[in-house]
């Protein structure tokens, strides 16, 4: 299908890119994982969200930065040796399809669907759309539909890397409760308060938390508001960065992950469907 006014397509390197110009924001979106790259919104004009220098934009690897759509398990979550199976599941490697497109007063509404939802480690039926919202703020839902006879359990999560112009001048406000530590063989721990990165931070906390908001030199950013979710991942490498081969060894500073997450296990039964959604909001 041709899409709307706001939106024009690019080619690069094998790959399709939607690029969304409105009168509200612009922003970019790979049709290779359903991923959303790019989001500035035209009221400041500073972007929101961030792109490794060094991602792999050919189809090679999942592309490091933007929203990372993880899906039906989240990271090594899938029951089976780590490495068997692809980390964040098997929606963000694989091309998707431009479904729908409006021009609304909200701005640029784009319906995205997975080329296919079955594969080694989840065979079951059901029908996935991510579906944006580009405006003033940005919206993404997540949506999965049991098309099967049999229910079945999935996880899955929003894995958006936020730009911070310096990770050591930014506070997130709206965490509480408690969250389980990857780096501490997942122990569980109270929420910090104030909520600053001091070094290698990999957490899932635990509580359906609702609004974050980003704050950089003590001043409100972005909010990043979820429902949906069962949890809220907060990530950042700090001097790992340098052992990931796509991200630079100093990137870990201009960025922090807040990821809207599924990651408990939630239970689709036959006919049942379930959103998962992420709104990026400018401050
Ligand atoms: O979201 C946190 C996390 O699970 C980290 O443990 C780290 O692995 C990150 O995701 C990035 O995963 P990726 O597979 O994209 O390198």
């Amino acid at each position: 299908m041709s899409p709307v006014n706001s939106i024009s397509l690019s080619e690069s390197n094998g790959l399709t890119f939607l690029e969304i110009d409105n009168n509200k924001a612009t922003a970019k979106v790979s049709l290779f994982g359903g991923h959303v790259l790019s989001f500035v919104p035209k009221l400041d004009g500073k972007e929101r969200l961030w792109v490794s220098p060094h991602a792999y934009l050919n189809g090679e690897r999942p592309i490091r930065g933007g929203v990372p759509v993880c899906w039906p398990w989240f990271s090594d979550d899938h029951g089976q040796e780590k490495g068997a199976l692809p980390a964040h599941g098997f929606l963000r490697t694989q091309v998707w399809k431009l479904v729908d497109s409006q021009d609304t007063e909200e701005g640029t509404s784009i319906t995205l669907r997975p080329s296919f939802t079955r594969a080694q480690g989840f065979e079951y039926d059901c029908n996935v759309t991510l579906q944006l919202i580009i405006g003033d703020t940005l919206t993404m839902s997540l949506i999965t539909e049991n098309t099967g006879t049999v229910p079945f359990k999935y996880n899955c999560a929003l894995h958006s890397y936020f730009h911070v112009d310096h990770i050591n001048h930014t506070e997130l406000q709206g965490i509480d409760g408690d969250y389980k530590d990857k780096l501490a063989d997942w122990q569980i721990k109270p929420s910090p308060t104030p909520y600053t990165i001091t070094g290698e931070t990999d957490r899932i906390h635990l509580s359906a938390v609702k609004n974050t908001t980003i704050e950089v030199e003590k001043s409100a950013f972005t909010d990043v508001k979820s429902e949906g979710n069962d949890s809220l991942v907060v990530w950042n490498p700090w001097l790992g960065a340098a052992s990931i081969s796509d991200m630079d060894p100093f990137g870990y500073k201009h960025m922090i992950c807040v990821e809207t997450s599924l990651t408990q296990g939630k239970t689709l039964e036959p006919g049942e469907s379930h959103a998962l959604t992420q709104v990026v909001v400018p401050r």
